[in-house]
């Protein structure tokens, strides 16, 4: 093999360093997505569910933690608030959602029959309710006021009709409802 009989040229020592560049900026973005991700899970805790649950969609109504008469809204020894719920073609049971202001709240819902979407506006609650699995989603509001929850899933034709309320409430009221009932709702 011969040598090139010109002298190395500018071109190529150029190219080389735009590319040394580009792998530079590339890896680093690697790294700052990997970041993001680590800050956002271990920071804001937006981590996958840290375990499965499963709730046969067939059996809902017969047993088990989502019978009707257990679902809304319950108080918990600690003081904190469980609601659980369930989606189908075309609604939310409860239809409205009551919980209090200051209070720890933790949604459990699944689904009767398709995928929905359970979002509560103008919030940061948001997830899938799959028939077959429970859906838990850990919040808390500050400010009593009144909010829609779309399903935002696709779940057949009556799916533009599908949405619930969720009322919150100012904490001492809840608890005056929370001494006459076990499982709280707003509906009318
Ligand atoms: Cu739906």
């Amino acid at each position: 093999m011969t040598e090139p009989d010109h002298p190395p040229d500018e071109g190529a020592a150029r190219a080389a360093s735009a590319e040394r560049r580009w792998a530079i900026a590339s890896v680093a973005l690697v790294a700052l997505l990997l970041f993001m991700a680590g800050y956002a899970g271990i920071h804001q805790a937006t981590m996958p569910q840290a375990h499965v649950e499963t709730a046969d969609p067939r059996r809902l109504h017969l047993a088990g933690e989502f019978v009707e008469g257990n679902l809304g809204s319950a108080l918990e020894a600690d003081g904190s608030v469980t609601v659980r719920a369930i989606g189908q073609q075309y609604s939310f049971t409860p239809q409205c959602i009551v919980i209090p202001t200051g209070t720890p709240v933790t949604f459990r819902a699944t689904s009767a029959d398709v995928v929905h979407g359970f979002l509560i506006d103008g919030t940061t609650v948001n997830t899938m309710l799959i028939p077959g699995y429970i859906s838990t989603v850990p919040t808390r509001f500050e400010t009593p006021g009144e909010r829609h929850m779309p399903c935002h899933e696709f779940c057949g034709t009556g799916h533009e009709g599908m949405w619930g309320r969720l009322k919150v409430i100012d904490k001492a009221d809840f608890l005056l409802m929370a001494t006459k009932q076990r499982r709280l709702s707003c509906v009318e």
